[in-house]
């Protein structure tokens, strides 16, 4: 019994340690703080009292320290992912994780902290002190009376903590406010277990969805709808699209200048700088995105099918394989006749994009299999931005026009390490957190990618006919480092709030159409669940009879209200973020609403709800599969094969003959990819030294 007491003890310990060190879960007033550090307890008496069933001494020691080392390993596990989600693990991120793992070793090590020896080492110390028997097996058998009282009375405190919780939380069960609601007033162990539950009869929701559950979606969608704006609709009908993914960009890196050591300012991307200030540009300074823990994936989502991921976990990876969709690939292939494609540098299967893609009805998918990737070109995500778009060229120039592409660019991920060869020297920023510092290098980086590959659309010829549409997916920089960041954006990091946190949240929009000149910055507050109407009216596609839940960036009737993921949201004038309502203007909480506004911010809320709700409706219930109206026909998997994707371009090229439309056709059947230039960041150096020599 006393080493029963002595694992519950340390293992209360590291839970307090983790929640007063690692989790920021928002503690407001003394009773949650007794409620925080009594909310272990009920678990670990109950799970560690497992062990004292057991009759045999040494298995019993045993069982109990297996038992303590998986609770540790929990407990650990969140507090790392916490540190780059801000969120805790659920049942289906665990289950989804073998998907994404590859690739994620480097950064998982990142994201350690030389304190988290704490979390472990008690292990050693335990191990030293039965070998060296400073510690004895006590071979009298706990009595079974005993073990029954134990685990009697971690019911009873369970009981008393769950009376409490409610009473300062009603309807926590119920609801299920946040994951962080869950852990602040029940514990990581509970809120597994709960998660658990609720994961399961997930399952049953697809099972039991019927058609009719259609009808209420079709009602919403209709009375949600956007018109198209009449002066827009179908200015880019027929043209390529070519939607360039920004990995991790924020709005904040716009027009950003970094100050190196000598008070020099160096223009983070200036390329697509010029392109946000450009006429031929529709640019967007309030749109927000919308992703949660499938990020990259999450916005893949939101562009193209104007429907959010899951709450928990990723959508390609836990429906992305199963569910029908109506993505843009599909609704142009089907309707406008553009084939589709996909470029990334990675492997397929992160994501579950190789499944994925197929039914959202993408073409070729032109993996790292693809490409020539080695150790020098590459890191944990794949293959670097510069090689990545220069060899796409070979393929792109393949494609039958009009095309929907989509390159998805990678090196300004996470954890933003700085180049050591000839793509280093763009100066990094001097904080204390080495995540930031290296993150205005690698922007820079992209920025000159992205440069050289529109240069080779000029020079190919393929930019006068194309849109391109360039986005940020997701923050870069967490909030939990967003502290750090405050000084480089003038503000402090005392004085830095949830407001600031939420304003963070904008990302990058821009449809970049060659040859009209009424673009500009337009101010309309939207997310990227609103990119895919926006798109397909302009290329002139009625999208009134699809399932969307977006509304037309450019429409007269858009509502600007932007929904989080997690139910927060942003409208003009206020924003709704961690419980808390901002003004916009001044930044400051509304403690006190007046009745008016605060019967507006209900409204706002409640259609906020509305939106996630259905579009987990729609999701976990499968119900596209129902959905005949559009008039597309189902997406059939089977019939794509990601593999050997240029003999099949090639094939179609000549099938058609003259009447081919790729790039290489057009070019007299000459390959384009020489038309490529690109340099590294030490070239480009000293190009402007000399010329600034001569
Ligand atoms: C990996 C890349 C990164 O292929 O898209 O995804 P993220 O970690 O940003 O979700
Ligand atoms: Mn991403």
């Amino acid at each position: 019994m006393g080493f029963f007491f002595l694992l519950a003890l340390l293992f209360w310990l590291k839970n307090i340690f983790a929640y007063m060190v690692d989790f920021h879960l928002g503690i407001e007033s003394s009773i949650q703080y007794f409620i925080l550090f009594i909310n272990p307890i009920a678990t670990t008496l109950l799970l560690l009292s497992i062990a004292l069933y057991v009759r045999r001494t040494k298995a019993a020691y045993i069982t109990m320290l297996v038992i303590y080392f998986l609770m540790t390993l929990l407990l650990f596990s969140n507090v790392s992912y916490y540190r780059e989600f801000t969120d805790f693990i659920t049942i289906n991120t665990m289950l989804g994780v073998g998907k994404v793992a590859s690739g994620l070793g480097e950064s998982a090590i990142r994201l350690f902290r030389p304190y988290d020896v704490l979390y472990f080492i008690d292990f050693i110390v335990l191990i030293a002190a039965f070998s060296m028997k400073k510690i004895k097996m006590d071979t009298r058998p706990v009595r079974a009376r005993m073990a029954f009282a134990i685990s009697t009375l971690a019911v009873m405190v369970f009981s008393a903590n769950l009376f409490l919780a409610e009473a300062d939380r009603p309807e926590l069960l119920t609801r299920t406010f946040s994951r962080d609601y869950l852990v602040k007033y029940l514990g990581i162990n509970a809120f597994t277990v709960y998660d658990g539950v609720q994961t399961y009869q997930a399952s049953q929701v697809r099972a039991e969805a019927s058609p009719n559950d259609m009808n209420e979606v079709e009602s919403y969608v209709k009375e949600h709808y956007a018109e198209p704006n009449d002066d827009l609709f179908g200015i880019a009908k027929g043209k390529n699209v070519i939607y360039i993914h920004l990995e991790s960009v924020q709005q904040f890196l716009i027009d950003y200048k970094l100050k190196d050591e000598d008070g020099v300012e160096h223009e983070v991307m200036p390329f697509i700088n010029s392109l946000y200030h450009s006429d031929s540009t529709f640019s967007f300074d309030n749109f927000f995105h919308q992703v949660k823990a499938g990020k990259t994936s999450d916005a893949e989502t939101l562009f193209e099918n104007s429907l959010f991921g899951l709450n928990q976990g990723a959508l390609f990876t836990q429906l992305g394989g199963k569910n029908t969709f109506e993505a843009a690939p599909d609704i142009l292939g089907q309707t406008q006749g553009y084939t589709s494609a996909v470029f990334h540098g990675n492997t397929g299967t992160f994501w579950n994009r190789n499944e994925t893609y197929k039914r959202f009805g993408y073409d070729y998918f032109f993996d790292a299999s693809y490409y020539d990737v080695n150790d020098e070109n590459s890191f944990q995500y794949g293959l670097h931005d510069k090689p990545f778009f220069e060899q796409s060229v070979q393929y792109l120039e393949r494609l039958q026009q009009p095309f929907y592409s989509k390159f998805i660019a990678v090196s300004n991920h996470y954890p933003y390490s700085e180049f050591t060869n000839e793509e280093g020297g763009f100066p990094l920023a001097n904080t204390s957190d080495q995540t930031i510092n290296g993150y205005f290098a690698t922007a820079n980086y992209l920025d000159k990618a992205v440069e050289e590959f529109f240069n080779y659309l000029k020079e190919s010829g393929l930019y006068e006919n194309s849109v391109i549409v360039l986005y940020g997916d997701h923050y870069g920089i967490s909030n939990s480092r967003n502290r750090n960041l405050a000084e480089l954006l003038g503000k402090t990091s005392s004085t830095w709030t949830n407001f600031d946190n939420a304003s963070l949240q904008r990302v990058p929009y821009m449809i970049h159409i060659p040859g009209q000149s009424n673009g500009g910055i337009n101010h309309t507050y939207g997310g990227q669940v609103d990119a895919l109407p926006t798109l397909l009216h302009l290329l002139g596609v009625d999208t009134s009879n699809y399932i969307q839940l977006g509304q037309d960036l450019f429409s007269d009737q858009n509502e600007q209200l932007v929904a989080f993921r997690d139910g927060d949201f942003v409208t003009p004038d206020y924003t709704y973020y961690s419980s808390t309502l901002y003004d916009n203007r001044t930044g400051m909480p509304i403690n006190d609403p007046s009745d008016e506004l605060q019967a507006k911010v209900d409204e706002w809320k409640a259609k906020v709800d509305k939106q996630l709700s259905v579009s987990d409706q729609i999701n976990n219930g499968d119900l596209l599969r129902f959905y005949a109206k559009s008039g597309l026909e189902e997406v059939d998997p089977s019939t794509y094969n990601y593999k050997d994707a240029l003999q099949q371009m090639m094939d179609i090229e000549k099938n058609l003959g003259s009447d081919s439309t790729s790039a290489f056709s057009q070019n007299g059947n000459q390959s384009t990819v020489d038309l490529y230039q690109t340099k590294t960041f030490q070239e480009y150096q000293q190009m402007t030294e000399q010329d600034s020599g001569e």
